[in-house]
């Protein structure tokens, strides 16, 4: 059993599972104790047709980590954070960071910096400086392929500017481990793969199967090193689901070894060895269920669709849900 004190700073959800909802009991299922702070209050995530709530001001979140502080409650051995709208809250959890890795260098803090996703931002864009300033306290981030653009300012195009991307993140933002998972499989990436590493012959690489990408800094006290950079493609499931990254997330923060000496990146390819096999398996057992429902409750998104009938979404995202208790 895995174990310690996790602080968990992310969004509630009233019904169904992304965020902290997402987050919370997978890790207590493999014997972490967790407290959780909460940045948002909503009914239920924002791909439904509605959704309703409050998000927490910063003198809120503030007010909350200060009391658990004065109380000494705050003395975590692993710092997962999220979701966190707005860049005032997020300053207040810069500073939390900041004072969290200060009293415990040996605190293994995991970053989703949430930005946006296929080009789009859905955060404020005065968010990006505080999250660059927050990388360096990092020991894993888990951008998506369009926030790792935003956040080194390069477009990844090919190999080279790939490595480019990382090597900013890992030399200049100093975040020792970087995992971006569910990339398509553009035809540059693939052929940049070993070949050990690459989806059987014959299948179909732009539908079948996501990359996931996990590079880890060697020592840079001894000079900029070439990181180790380890690659798994795993089998893609068609159509939405939310909360995805943030369990996949949680499991890599659970799965993270902390002890010290072995070979680079071999720390960071087990965590998320052990993350993209469960994770995969919550989602097929998903797939299944939402399989069983009314067709009408689970074709794909229409826009027009959905604008006309915002039931008939909310029929569809219900359907959707992760199957975590089930799948536990
Ligand atoms: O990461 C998923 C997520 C987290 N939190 C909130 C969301 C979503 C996805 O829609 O709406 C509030």
């Amino acid at each position: 059993m895995l174990k310690g004190r996790i602080l968990s700073i992310q969004s509630h959800v009233a019904f169904g599972y992304v965020g902290g909802k997402a987050a919370v009991f997978p890790l207590q299922c493999l014997g972490y104790d967790v407290d959780v702070v909460n940045t948002v209050n909503f009914s239920n995530h924002t791909g439904y047709g509605r959704f309703g709530g409050s998000r927490a001001t910063a003198a809120e979140l503030g007010n909350v980590l200060e009391n658990m502080e004065k109380n000494h409650l705050l003395q975590p051995e692993r710092l997962l954070t999220g979701y966190i709208p707005g860049s005032e809250a997020l300053s207040v959890v810069l500073s939390l960071a900041q004072k969290l890795t200060e009293n415990n260098p040996e605190i293994i803090y995991l970053l989703d910096p949430v930005l946006g996703d296929s080009g789009k931002l859905y955060v404020s864009p005065d968010v990006i400086p505080i999250y660059r300033a927050m990388l360096p306290l990092s020991t894993i981030i888990t951008p998506n392929w369009f926030e790792v653009e935003v956040l080194t300012d390069v477009q990844m195009t090919d190999v080279p500017s790939l490595r480019r991307a990382l090597k900013i993140l890992h030399e200049r933002y100093q975040v020792p481990n970087v995992v971006i998972s569910s990339i398509p499989l553009k035809p540059w990436l693939l052929e940049g793969l070993p070949s050990q590493n690459r989806p059987p012959a014959g299948t179909d690489t732009n539908t079948e199967y996501l990359l996931c990408i996990a590079s880890s800094a060697t020592d840079t006290t001894k000079g900029p090193q070439p990181s180790a950079v380890h690659t798994r493609h795993v089998p893609w499931i068609p159509g939405y689901f939310s909360g995805v990254g943030d369990l996949f997330s949680a499991l890599v923060l659970a799965h993270f070894r902390s002890s010290h000496g072995s070979t680079p990146g071999s720390h960071l390819a087990h965590a998320v060895s052990q993350a993209l096999g469960k994770t995969h398996a919550i989602l097929k057992l998903t797939d299944e269920y939402a399989t069983t429902l009314p067709e009408e409750d689970r074709l794909p998104t229409d826009e027009e669709l959905d604008q006309k009938e915002p039931e008939r979404k909310t029929r569809r995202m219900k359907g959707r849900e992760l199957r975590l208790v089930q799948g536990q």
